[in-house]
């Protein structure tokens, strides 16, 4: 049951109340049955459990307070969008990226069908006024890493303020030149925004906040290295999402308070599933929130998750910004450098990705790998290739999955998902 004080919140931030019921009428079930009915959870997953059945609520309730008292919003949809200068200049920061399929159709009448659903979820969200993070947030900051996203930030502009960073595309010199520059620029723009300036103060504690988010998540991952792994791939999944909404703070807490819990399980040999389930490397696309499907496929046919070569995996935490930079300037190309480790298949060439893969399957021990990309994403579905040769040559099977955000390919994947695993033995 919603607290009326919601309701009126939710009006308050202009949502369509009607649709955003509809929205989330069939989310508590299916919570259930994907979260909740699994087997032998870790109790330290309760609080991700609360997270998740507030988080159109509680957590919108914070973000709204905070703005009361001062504070600013940015909502952002790529990894490549530097969280710390939003959060020096006294902001909060919130992944928009959305997986669901219910604002899609609204989407549709504006973008091509054949648009990555992932570009029609971000949009459609807006469109139809159901997501409040979208509507807390004062302003949202896209980027040029695909096409589709690139021309879509000038429709999202429509909408409310939409302010674009420009990528490179390649690591060269001057391509990281530009990407510095670009940091630089939206440093000013978040000043601009907020009125207040990012000082070497400032920065210094926004990038230790975000570094241990980071190195948090990396904790929780190394967990997953053992076998028996302690913990399902869909849990980790869920926090992985919800680490882009979350107070960071407290997120921070939380995990490392699961992964004492994980790491208990693993000093007594306990697991999720019994040693020797077979273990499976998911890479490709990200998996913004409440997109559960693939994990929930492989999970119930006999297999675990044990690594995301993603976004919502680890292109989001593995580099780190290093801290020991004393002044301002020195910081932001600190920043910038982050951002030029990761391995997102909008670069080329991306050599980079492959070997990462490579190494993650070995950490991981992983017995195969699964190949993920949302329909009509070119440069994941292309680049493909590349990675199949070199998983084959290093002996590794791969399956390769395309699919959206819909439910009605499900029974088909369960079938060549199950084939799969079958033939990894
Ligand atoms: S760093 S993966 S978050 S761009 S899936 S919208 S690329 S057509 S999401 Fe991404 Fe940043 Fe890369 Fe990560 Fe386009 Fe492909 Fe859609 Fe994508």
């Amino acid at each position: 049951m919603v607290s009326e004080d919601y309701r009126v919140m939710w009006q308050e931030l202009g949502m369509d109340l009607d649709k955003h019921d509809e929205f989330l009428a069939p989310v508590p079930q299916l919570y259930h049955d994907l979260f909740l009915a699994q087997g032998n959870r870790p109790a330290s997953m309760e609080y991700f459990d609360f997270v998740m059945s507030e988080v159109h609520g509680l957590r919108v309730k914070e973000l709204v307070e905070f703005k009361q008292a001062g504070g600013f919003v940015a909502g952002t949809f790529c990894v490549y969008v530097p969280d710390e200068l939003v959060l020096a200049a006294g902001g909060a920061v919130i992944g928009l990226c959305a997986g669901a399929q219910y604002p899609i159709p609204a989407a549709e009448k504006i973008l091509p069908r054949s648009t990555c659903p992932l570009i029609k979820a971000s949009l459609g969200f807006r469109l139809e006024r159901i997501c409040p993070y979208a509507q807390v947030s004062d302003f949202l900051v896209g980027e040029t890493t695909c096409d589709g996203k690139k021309k879509m930030w000038e429709i999202m502009n429509d909408y409310g303020p939409t302010y674009v960073m420009e990528l490179p595309q390649r690591k060269d010199e001057v391509d990281r030149e530009l990407w510095q520059a670009e940091v630089r620029r939206f440093k000013d723009y978040v000043e601009g925004q907020s009125g207040r300036a990012i000082t070497p103060d400032t920065l210094a504690g926004a990038i230790r906040l975000v570094n241990e988010k980071r190195r948090a998540l990396q904790r929780l991952y190394d967990c997953r290295k053992h076998d028996p792994a302690p913990i399902s791939g869909k849990d980790v999944l869920l926090i992985s999402q919800l680490a882009f909404f979350d107070d960071p703070q407290r997120f921070v807490a939380q995990t490392i308070n699961l992964c004492q819990e994980l790491e208990g399980r693993i000093e007594r040999g306990e697991g999720v599933v019994p040693a020797g389930t077979p273990r499976i490397l998911v890479t490709g696309t990200p998996m913004p929130l409440p997109h559960w499907k693939l994990h929930h496929i492989i999970e119930t046919s006999g297999a675990v998750v044990v690594c995301e070569e993603t976004c919502t995996g680890t292109r989001y935490f593995e580099t780190l910004v290093a801290d020991d930079a004393s002044t301002l300037d020195a910081q932001l190309e600190a920043v910038a450098g982050r951002a030029m480790q990761i391995n997102c298949a909008c670069f080329t060439p991306n050599d980079g990705r492959i070997n990462d893969i490579l190494r993650l399957v070995r950490e991981y021990r992983a017995d195969g790998v699964i190949y993920y990309n949302l329909q009509f994403c070119q440069t994941y579905s292309i680049e493909h290739y590349l990675v199949e040769k070199a998983l084959q040559q290093a002996g590794v099977p791969v399956l390769h999955i395309e699919s959206d955000f819909s439910e009605e390919d499900t029974a088909q994947l369960a079938t060549r998902v199950q084939a799969f695993l079958e033939m990894l033995g």
